[in-house]
């Protein structure tokens, strides 16, 4: 039986994640950071069937007992800190988990096993002021936050200690993926929560930032599919995962508030405070090294996506009542 150790497993790729390689038969552990309130409400499902480890990625010495203790042959590396604007309030956290403890686990996989397979969860964001559109896996990086800096390194150490110790080690680029169980404060899941809580009366507005700003979104559930063909391949080859169709945030906007039936003109406030120091203004993958080599891709496409995202605010709300 094939074990996984899943760094993340209660955020919302690690959820997924988790229960796909179940799904395929793995023996899955979870990493997780000690807290005086549970936070495993995305996993709750399923959460008998995986073995949940304490550690924390600013903690060397917990890494290379959970490695010991699950004898892994992958490891999925998503925990950081995620969110972009937290990152200019916390620059030197968000280095710590997201550049940082990259080293960290590579260092307890190089210590507790060199066979261990590692894949790092590295992000469109590294791409920043585009250099070229679309991006693929040979444009340069040019971050434009903390948040991006950091997954800069975490790509490039990642990278780094393939070619130095010989460890099967790969680098995910992915692009925006969201699902109903993306957190609330990022932009598509902001938007369709508020959208469904307007439509029921619970809400009277919504303030958002840029809304020029374009991402290339897809669904979190088809991208974790990529992260496992990456590592299950005969070479260790760096990806981009993306859909090839980029949005603004407000197309995101007219979809999710027509799916409930009003004109969003008439809730969305613009709120100086939300713009961020430095903007990404437009990020649109190219994926086709995974299309070829891994026979990857989307399946669910923008509007399908904001569409599941909405009923399924919809549904929870209904259900609260
Ligand atoms: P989430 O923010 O939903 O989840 C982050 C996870 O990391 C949580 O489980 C969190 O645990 C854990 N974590 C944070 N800090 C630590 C730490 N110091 N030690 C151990 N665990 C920690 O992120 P996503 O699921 O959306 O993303 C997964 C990964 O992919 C991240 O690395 C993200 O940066 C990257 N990424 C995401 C993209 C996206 O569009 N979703 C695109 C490209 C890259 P807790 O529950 O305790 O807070
Ligand atoms: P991003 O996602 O920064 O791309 O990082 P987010 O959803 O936060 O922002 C996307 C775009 O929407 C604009 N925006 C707003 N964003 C938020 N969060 N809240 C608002 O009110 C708002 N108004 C406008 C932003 O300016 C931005 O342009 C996500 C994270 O999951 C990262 O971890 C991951 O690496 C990248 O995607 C790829």
């Amino acid at each position: 039986m094939k074990r996984a150790l899943v760094t993340g497993i209660t955020g919302q790729d690690g959820s997924y994640l988790a229960e796909f390689l179940l799904q395929k038969g793995y023996q899955v552990y979870g990493l997780v950071r000690r807290s005086s309130t549970e936070s495993f409400e995305r996993i709750d499902h399923y959460r008998d069937r995986v073995t949940l480890l304490q550690g924390d990625l600013l903690d060397q010495n917990s890494l290379i007992a959970a490695l010991s203790e699950s004898r892994p042959h992958e490891v999925y590396n998503l925990a950081a800190q995620s969110f972009v604007p937290a990152s200019w309030n916390q620059p030197v956290l968000t280095g710590e988990f997201t550049a940082l403890g990259v080293t960290r686990m590579l260092e307890a996989i190089r210590v507790v096993d060199k066979g261990i397979r590692f894949y790092q969860a590295s992000s469109s964001e590294m791409f920043g002021r585009v250099r070229e559109t679309p991006q693929s896996e040979h444009t340069p990086f040019y971050p434009r936050s903390p948040y991006g800096v950091a997954k800069a390194y975490g790509h490039f150490i990642t990278v780094n200690y393939r070619e130095s110790y010989d460890i099967f080690a790969v680098s995910g680029i992915l692009f925006n993926h969201e699902s109903p169980r993306r957190g609330l404060e990022f932009v598509t899941r902001k938007v369709t929560n508020a959208a469904a809580r307007i439509k029921r009366g619970l809400q009277q507005e919504l303030k958002l930032g840029n809304l020029d700003a374009r991402r290339d979104w897809g669904f979190a559930g088809d991208y974790i599919e990529a992260m496992w063909l990456m590592l299950n391949q005969p070479e260790p080859i760096d990806y981009v995962i993306a859909t090839g169709k980029s949005h603004q945030v407000r197309d995101l906007v007219a979809v999710a508030f027509e799916r409930v039936g009003l004109d969003w003109e008439r809730y969305v406030k613009i709120d100086p405070a939300l713009v961020r120091p430095a903007e990404v203004d437009l990020l649109l993958g190219d994926a086709s090294l995974a299309k070829s080599r891994l026979g990857w891709e989307p399946r669910v496409d923008f509007e399908g996506l904001i569409r599941m995202m909405v009923d399924a605010d919809l549904a929870a709300l209904d259900a609260r009542r």
